[in-house]
């Protein structure tokens, strides 16, 4: 196996354009696979690394949600071989450490997440023209035609699945879509909110259809989320921009008989939609999800919590990527979950700029990047 010359976009600091070069690419090393980048997509988590949050990782190959095709195996891969198409996932699943085997959490301590910006054995496998390293995001970057990632941090997919809809299921739906149906376990016949209606919120509307939620709130400032969110589930939409001086809070009570609701799912990662996103849960028992990291310093009143309220925060959703992962995939595969709806901008790599300007129009829910 040698090196692979191909092209991604690179980001070599904050905020900085970013730049289609050509990167060197290494080959697998022992537990990795090297595969081609058939699509990717943007999360927000992407344009915060770009920013620079949390850490000033620079220059960098962005990108974590995509799919890909095997190209070549390193040594002791056994369960994936050359032609397996995948999807990264930014958490493994090793199934017997004691998060594993808790039946609590996807947080697996044999392979975690990392925010380091390299491989799990604290390397990079990207290097610039003139061998400068390159830091991956997570052990992903998908905004490159080739990648090496973990053979313990990828998902088989059906190939038949079409490319863009299985990019989205490697974190933004799926993170939304657990957050309900793994971490909050919401019963049949309760009440939900979800705050920010994007790729995120879009699947926590799609789990609580799926777990037969009877009153699905939809919160957004932009009411061209409101077709989506009614599409995927939602029976309730709630502009908070035009509720009359109203807060949104107090909207969610009225549609709720005074209590509020039982689940609440932060997607926004703005501090003031979080301090709603409690509020609007019932005393002595409401739970909050919280989904979107923001800033990450976020100011909470505390009171919110004494009458018995929860938050609980989650990572991929709180979804395994070998235990649950291919459930998610199967409803998509028989047209259960119809995603590509939430495709609604298609852009080439070369134009990656105009992608990050493309997530701040408002019908934007979802940009792939075909390669
Ligand atoms: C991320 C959020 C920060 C922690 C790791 C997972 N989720 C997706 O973008
Ligand atoms: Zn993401």
């Amino acid at each position: 196996m040698s090196t692979i010359t191909c092209k991604a976009a690179v980001c070599w600091g904050p905020d900085e354009p970013f730049k289609i070069e050509q990167i060197q690419v290494d080959p697998p090393r022992l537990g990795e696979v090297r595969l081609k980048i058939l699509c990717s997509s943007l999360c927000h988590t992407d344009v915060l690394r770009w920013h620079g949050i949390p850490l000033p990782l620079f220059p960098r190959v962005l990108g974590h949600e995509g799919v890909g095709v095997v190209e070549s195996v390193g040594d002791e891969v056994t369960d994936i071989k050359v032609g397996d198409t995948v999807i990264p996932t930014f958490i493994g699943e090793c199934g017997d450490c004691p998060n594993c085997e808790s039946g609590k959490t996807n947080l697996c301590r044999t392979h975690p997440f990392s925010f380091s910006g390299l491989m799990p054995d604290g390397t990079s496998r990207m290097s610039a023209a003139g061998g400068r390293s390159l830091y991956h995001l997570f052990s992903c970057s998908t905004f490159s035609e080739y990648a090496v990632v973990s053979a313990h941090y990828v998902a088989k997919v059906d190939p038949g699945l079409p490319p863009p809809v299985a990019s989205l299921l490697s974190c933004g739906f799926t993170t939304g879509f657990g957050a309900v149906w793994k971490e909050a376990k919401v019963e049949a016949g309760s009440s939900v909110a979800v705050f920010g209606l994007g790729g995120v919120g879009i699947g926590a509307v799609a789990g609580a259809k799926m777990m037969e939620a009877g009153r699905i709130i939809g919160i957004d400032v932009n009411d061209k989320k409101r077709e989506p969110g009614e599409a995927f589930g939602a029976t309730d939409f709630v502009n908070p921009g035009k509720i009359g001086g109203r807060s949104a809070v107090e909207v969610i009570k009225e549609l709720t008989g005074g209590l509020g609701v039982d689940y609440s799912f932060e997607c926004s990662g703005v501090a003031a939609v979080l301090n709603e996103a409690i509020e609007c849960t019932k005393v002595g028992s409401g739970l909050t999800i919280l989904i979107g990291a923001g800033q990450g310093v976020m100011p909470v009143n505390v009171r919110l919590f004494l009458p018995g309220r929860t938050v609980k925060g989650c990572v991929f959703g709180g979804v395994k990527p070998r235990s649950d992962l291919h459930l998610v995939i199967d409803k998509c595969l028989d047209k259960e979950l119809q995603l590509e709806g939430l495709v609604t901008h298609e852009v080439g790599l070369e134009d990656i700029n105009h992608a990050f300007e493309l997530l701040k129009q408002p019908d934007c829910l979802k940009v792939v990047i075909k390669m």
